[in-house]
């Protein structure tokens, strides 16, 4: 287990840390406190084993979102269940409202917090998605953003549905770590240092390392296909993640403001062609991720207007990028429809 550093990013919400933690130091994103991994030896205690755990997120949010879009290609859908949050958090955080009596039907809790409690009495951090937790004790597992994905994809692997792709092949670990290392630094994380700083320079140093990554994986993605080798890695659903909300909150709510996706044509087209993926855009809500972010980060946007735009229709018409080649699931097949109970409503889609 890592060390709580109390601090998360929900400074300016109406999160765990409250308008009283907007202060004055930079934002810091906090490290997961329960970083427990399921593993097919179950050596943390948690093996992999089907029907047994659940996996809590808002579709709201691109971190959560990372591990939806794994569970889609991976084929985990029937041995890793589905909890969705209400994507407006309260005082006490993500919350079941969407669900009948306002509780997760399997959990039979109210609040995600409950199943931190559940784990740990007095835990000072914030509660925070993705969450994985194990259903016959009602216990959080993990909420280790950065390893749930790798170890779907590497651990699961007995659960993974025939012709799932290799997300994190061995040769190209060292290339992806690298790749991913700076997309998280400046892209992933660098809009909510852009959106959540209370210093102009901080601001302004953030805005940059956006747009100057940006910049470079434009150059990169302007002739191949995927991010590293010829097939969908991890590094394209962290990057896609981040992508697929730019113009929606990212360009207005976090002023990272010097162009639009849309106006990048690589990375518009690049976007567009996992957002067309199966696993990909039928994962994506607009309406979840526009209200969270406009209405939760009151430090931000106080009056918690919605705005309407941008207009979503661009994100089906063609994108070309076929045209570079590419086996977007290299020796697989990509993942069946979405299940039922699990398509995002019509209120969400382009
Ligand atoms: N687990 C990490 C990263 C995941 C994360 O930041 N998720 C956000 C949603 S996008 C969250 O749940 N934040 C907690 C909150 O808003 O109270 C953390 O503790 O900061």
């Amino acid at each position: 287990m890592s060390d709580a550093t109390g601090a998360n990013e929900a400074r300016g919400t109406k999160g765990t840390a409250g308008n009283a933690a907007y202060g004055r130091k930079p934002f810091k994103r906090s490290r997961s406190h329960f970083a427990d991994r399921i593993t097919a030896d179950g050596r943390d205690g948690w093996p992999v084993e089907a029907g047994r755990y659940r996996l809590v997120v808002s579709r709201a949010c691109p971190w959560a979102s990372r591990a939806v879009v794994s569970r889609r290609l991976l084929g985990l859908e029937d041995a890793l269940s589905l909890a969705i949050t209400d994507p407006i958090q309260d005082d006490r955080s993500w919350r079941f409202t969407l669900d009948p009596d306002g509780r997760d039907p399997v959990l039979g809790i109210r609040f995600l917090g409950e199943a931190y409690d559940a784990r740990e009495t007095n835990y000072p951090g914030g509660v925070s998605v993705p969450a994985i937790l194990d259903v016959p004790s009602g216990q959080l597992v993990t909420n280790d953003y950065q390893r749930i994905t790798l170890d779907l994809a590497t651990e699961w692997t007995a659960l993974h549905r025939p012709g799932a792709p290799d997300l994190y092949p061995e040769p190209l670990r060292d290339e992806m770590d690298e790749v991913m290392e700076g997309i998280y630094r400046d892209v992933n994380n660098g809009v909510y240092r852009a959106g959540f700083a209370t210093e102009q320079s901080e601001y302004e140093r953030a805005y940059r390392d956006v747009f100057r990554r940006l910049d470079l994986v434009s150059e990169r993605l302007a002739g191949q296909r995927y991010l590293v080798g010829d097939t969908i890695t991890e590094a394209d659903i962290r990057l896609f993640t981040t992508l697929v909300r730019f113009d929606a909150v990212y360009h207005g709510h976090f002023k990272c403001n010097r162009a639009k996706l849309t106006e990048d044509p690589v990375l518009q087209a690049y976007a567009k062609d996992l957002y067309q993926t199966p696993g990909f855009g039928d994962t994506v809500d607009f309406d979840h991720i526009k209200r969270h972010y406009y209405q939760v980060h009151t430090g931000v946007n106080p009056t918690g207007i919605v705005p309407l735009g941008p207009d979503l229709s661009d994100w089906l018409t063609p994108h070309h990028r076929d045209e570079l080649g590419g086996r977007p699931f290299g020796d697989g097949t990509p993942p069946g429809p979405v299940p039922a109970g699990e398509e995002v409503p019509a209120s969400g889609r382009p």
